[in-house]
């Protein structure tokens, strides 16, 4: 009788604890995390709709930050210990076996943690920061010529990809759009040297087809109603103080 109250509680603890020890040594070998999106996922309603982002972070986003540690776990020989914007920034040291995989899935992996936190709910969104409003009536002659511009810049990007607003490095606005899941943050590795992105639009199917189907245009001119203008002034901040990308 003692033995069973006193030593098996003792040994499933044991056991337990072993159990929570693999957990963690496993999650030391996940060198990267999939960023927890910083609202529920109905939030975006009814401009993103909560399906689609339930979908798109916890099936895409979450596949990209995966594969993007199995590629690296496929390499034991490279270690990188830095974040992954820095490991983009440097994706000409990684190895070339591994580095296609590591730049369509971390590529992936950043851009979508980007893009999540570029938007807010509609009641959230606010507006551009007087400097940041300044600079885009400087760059575009008004809010809505940007507007229009980086619509039509998200609308014509053949395939999927993304259409990104970004600082170069004379503090201007500068809209640009990128194949798959390139990245201004690969910077010169990908022909992008010196421009810092401060807000995304996805612009890949998965992104809206739920809702929209095949009417990207409706999809991107939703998305001026939940954009986290607070947090892209910042980035546009940070971009002309530091020459650095926040996310
Ligand atoms: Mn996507």
């Amino acid at each position: 009788m003692k033995f069973f109250t006193v030593i098996l509680p003792l040994f499933c603890l044991f056991a337990a604890t072993c159990e929570a020890n693999q957990e963690i040594e496993q999650t030391k070998k996940m060198k990267y995390e999939l960023t927890p999106l910083e609202y529920s996922s109905s939030a975006l309603e009814p401009w993103i709709d909560t399906r689609t982002v339930d979908l798109h972070h916890y099936k895409h986003h979450a596949a990209y930050v995966d594969k993007l540690n199995a590629a690296l776990a496929s390499a034991p020989t490279f270690s990188f210990g830095g974040s992954l914007g820095e490991l983009l920034a440097n994706l000409d040291t990684v190895p070339e076996a591994i580095r296609g995989a590591v730049r369509n899935n971390g590529g992936g992996a950043w851009n979508h943690t980007f893009y999540w936190r570029s938007l807010a709910p509609a009641n959230m969104s606010g507006e551009p920061s007087d400097t940041l409003m300044e600079a885009i009536r400087r760059d575009f002659g008004s809010f809505e010529a940007f507007k229009t511009k980086m619509t039509a810049a998200a609308v014509s990007q053949f395939g999927s990809g993304w259409a990104w607003l970004c600082v170069d490095q004379d503090g201007n606005l500068k809209i640009v759009s990128t194949p798959n899941q390139d990245s201004p943050a690969m910077g010169g590795c990908v022909g992008m040297k010196g421009l810092i992105p401060i807000l995304a639009i996805d612009v890949w199917e998965h992104a809206y087809y739920l809702k929209y189907q095949n009417r990207r245009q409706e999809y991107a001119e939703a998305i001026w109603n939940i954009i986290n203008w607070k947090r892209v002034s910042e980035r546009f901040d940070c971009a002309l103080k530091t020459q650095s990308i926040s996310l």
